[in-house]
């Protein structure tokens, strides 16, 4: 495992408020969740309900971040196999070398599969620094083929993480492996780059209609490439389909939670810190707001977010919203007291407020006694712990317990 010891909060931490007390004052979700929307009256039923969610998606996708080509087929330009002979429990690894099927540029999906019999529930990360270092100890994984963030570089060669719950970088790899879960893991940075000046061109040309308000941001189009992946997986007999995770933290958490709102093969979420623009409430009024997030980052949302900033109310959605449009799928949301940027407790309250359509389906919704708790027999649920922005040992381990429940692989 690399170590990644408080780089990415490092970054968001310049501008974090830090502070142990957890925030009590943020609102309730709004507007209700059921409450009439657009041209559908209020939602009594499951029928009712899925009857609006292409509407919710094209206001997320209007509003906040961007029309997605409807491509989801990259060309496959290569497949290798990667001997794991190194890593304890895997049973096969390997890369498949593709194109998106719009801007033609190249990524990678790397993955590593577990002893037994499959086809195998996976998790799929998005990850900051390509995908040799999100696998850690796995040799022969390409690195990003069209550059990394340079603070990436610090990464390369850097010693095993200290301590018993380190901050980490690379996936738990063995861990994952352990619990029967394969580990897939995808750089959407190769297709967009977290640039603005290389990202926006790309953007323009990414976007499937002239509107220039709703052409898509990098979040969506990293969440994209997820969904590029996810037809490479279903197209791999030992993938099981119905079992597909996604998880990403922070800006790529934001990524996959815009995955698995747009794309509804994905079965379980995993958006841990993910923050504005993801499961974070915009009128929760902790953390960043909308003029934050967009003047720092115009590349990342469409521009019609930015209209919204110091004018969230206005917003026609609020991200409990997308939260609900995931429904019945399994849905984990993480967060940490000292990361109060990323609002963790409008993450709380946005799942909270997504919480009745869960019960519409009749799903364990939910169901946990605080924001400490995680449930993980719940549908939906929250943990935020002590600490800071990143992915901790523990972090990881939350999720297996999650997804461990929700893909049947309990002992
Ligand atoms: C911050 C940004 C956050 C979050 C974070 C990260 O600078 O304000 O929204 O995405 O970066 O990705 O680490």
């Amino acid at each position: 495992m690399t170590l990644i010891t408080g780089f990415i909060a490092a970054a968001s931490l310049l501008l974090c408020q830090a502070g142990a007390t957890p925030p009590q004052d943020v609102p309730p979700a709004t507007p209700p969740v059921l409450a009439p929307f657009g041209t559908f009256s209020e939602a009594t039923t499951t029928e009712e309900w899925q009857a609006r969610v292409p509407a919710l998606r094209e206001a997320f996708a209007a509003q906040i971040y961007g029309r997605l080509p409807q491509e989801l087929s990259a060309y496959e330009i290569s497949r290798h196999d990667i001997p794991a002979t190194n890593i304890s429990g895997a049973s096969a690894a390997g890369e498949v070398l593709l194109a998106d099927p719009v801007l033609g540029r190249r990524f990678t999906v790397a993955y590593v599969l577990p002893q037994g019999e499959g086809p195998f529930p996976s998790v799929m990360q998005l990850s900051f620094c390509g995908n040799a270092l999100a696998l850690g100890s796995l040799e022969g994984v390409s690195p990003p083929l069209s550059g990394a963030p340079g603070f990436c570089n610090r990464f390369i060669d850097a010693p095993a993480p200290e301590g018993t719950d380190p901050y980490l970088l690379a996936m738990p790899v063995e861990e994952l492996l352990a619990a029967g879960i394969a580990v897939v893991s995808v750089f959407p940075g190769d297709v967009i780059p977290d640039d603005k000046e290389a990202a926006l061109p790309l953007l323009d040309k990414l976007s499937p209609t002239d509107d220039l308000k709703t052409r898509p941001g990098a979040i969506a189009a990293w969440g994209w490439v997820a969904s590029l992946a996810v037809t490479v997986l279903e197209s791999d007999a030992r993938f099981d389909n119905q079992k597909m995770a996604v998880m990403g933290h922070s800006r790529n958490g934001k990524a996959a939670f815009a995955a698995m709102l747009f794309d509804p093969r994905i079965d379980l979420l995993w958006a841990h810190q993910s923050g504005t623009g993801g499961a974070t409430l915009n009128r929760s009024y902790e953390g960043e707001a909308i003029e934050n997030i967009t003047g720092g980052f115009p590349h990342w949302f469409a521009p019609a977010y930015r209209d919204y900033a110091g004018r969230e109310e206005d917003l026609p959605v609020d991200q409990h919203m997308a939260i609900a449009a995931m429904a019945p799928r399994p849905v984990l949301l993480g967060g940490a007291w000292d990361d109060r940027w990323a609002g963790p407790m409008g993450a709380y309250a946005a799942a909270q407020g997504a919480d009745p359509v869960y019960e519409l389906f009749g799903v364990d919704g939910f169901d946990q006694t605080g924001p400490e708790d995680m449930n993980p027999q719940a549908d939906l649920s929250v943990f935020i712990r002590d600490g800071t922005h990143g992915t901790k040992l523990s972090d990881w381990r939350k999720f297996i317990t999650f997804a461990k429940h929700h893909f049947g692989l309990e002992d």
